[in-house]
């Protein structure tokens, strides 16, 4: 993540979560079965569904539990020090996606009344399933096929997946090959056991599909050395609920803030690059990036997490973190704030 520009994520650098490994697909052989609360239950060839009008987006994808090593502390109660931007935030990857709407599918199959919920069933060793609301499926809901103009790349779910644009990573169900429509949730253990967050209160939030909006400054971070002068602070913020609308960054430990530039252009639910010009003294200082989205949500601090959550949430962990400039140029991690 720290060695990337721009906002794209090369393919075969794209982050890789699997729950039974990746299985070999011939995708002569795949099909996609559509299911349960429709007219017509229909069985699609990979050809088939290339027959339909595609459509092209850019969008991320990101595991729930992108920085949950952020979260933890050494030892001596505090984070480590040499832990880099891919450590911390680098289960996000970004890809231009090419497939055909959900809802086109979903209306050659025939939804019925009463339909509420889908589940999306992969083709790997665990069937892994998740439970997804219709209103996402006449949303934005695609498959695709296709990710940065060539086929998915294995590891990404080829030959068919589902991408629920700023949706948490594991609703993303790769080597796709069931929907089945119903009234309610399955209640899956993906659902269940894991990508759930454990509360305060003693109670689970589950179904937390929407990542919140997070930025991470990929340079200068750790393990760059950087001498004084001018140079630029640049990073990463998204949102799962639209567009990036604003980035701030402060250079002197979150005393002051200053408006960042976003590179154009912004797009919804995509990595989007921020840049600031910043003329470094010599001196120790902290670094550190705040996402602002068009839903006004604001990337939220450690104790606003700890606060909202209690301490037992290993998913949607979304902090604002900083990087400590030391007076030789070295930069370390500096935690969440
Ligand atoms: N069939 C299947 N789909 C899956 C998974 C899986 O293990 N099996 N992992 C999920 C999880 S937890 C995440 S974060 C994303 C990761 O997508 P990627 O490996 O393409 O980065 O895929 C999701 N889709
Ligand atoms: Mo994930």
């Amino acid at each position: 993540m720290q060695d990337f520009t721009g906002t794209i994520t090369p393919a075969d650098l794209h982050f890789e979560v699997h729950h039974a490994g990746v299985p070999a697909i011939d995708p002569a052989k795949h099909t996609l079965l559509v299911h349960g609360r429709v007219d017509r239950p229909t069985v699609f060839s990979l050809a088939d569904i290339k027959r339909f009008p595609q459509v092209t987006r850019t969008h991320f994808i990101e595991c729930a539990g992108n920085g949950v090593l952020g979260w933890g502390t050494n030892e001596f109660g505090k984070p480590n020090p040499a832990l880099t931007p891919q450590q911390i935030a680098g289960l996000t990857s970004n890809s231009e996606w090419t497939g055909v709407p959900l809802r086109v599918l979903l209306a050659e199959a025939g939804v019925r009344r009463g339909a509420a919920w889908f589940l999306a069933e992969g083709g790997d060793a665990c069937l892994m399933a998740r439970s997804i609301p219709m209103e996402k499926a006449r949303d934005d809901a695609l498959v695709v096929w296709a990710q940065n103009g060539e086929p998915l790349r294995p590891e990404q779910g080829f030959p068919l997946r589902l991408l629920l644009p700023g949706w948490e990573g594991s609703t993303n169900v790769k080597w796709l090959r069931r929907i089945e429509l119903g009234t309610q949730p399955w209640m899956t253990r993906w659902e269940t056991a894991t990508y759930t967050d454990p509360l305060a209160n003693g109670t689970a939030r589950q179904f937390a599909f929407e990542m919140d909006a997070r930025s991470i400054i990929t340079s200068p971070s750790h393990p760059q050395t950087i001498e004084r002068g001018w140079r630029q602070i640049s990073g990463l913020a998204w949102t799962g609920r639209g567009k990036i609308t604003r980035v701030d960054v402060s250079t002197d430990g979150g005393r002051t803030w200053v408006t960042a530039v976003l590179q154009d252009p912004v797009l919804s639910k995509a990595h989007t690059r921020f840049t600031h010009m910043w003329e470094w003294d010599g001196r120790e200082t902290i670094i550190m990036s705040r996402a602002v989205d068009e839903t006004g949500y604001v990337q939220p601090t450690r104790a606003q997490l700890i606060e909202a959550r209690g301490i037992g949430t290993l998913y949607h962990y979304n902090p604002i973190y900083g990087w400590r400039v030391m007076p030789n140029g070295r930069v370390f991690f500096y935690g969440a704030t």
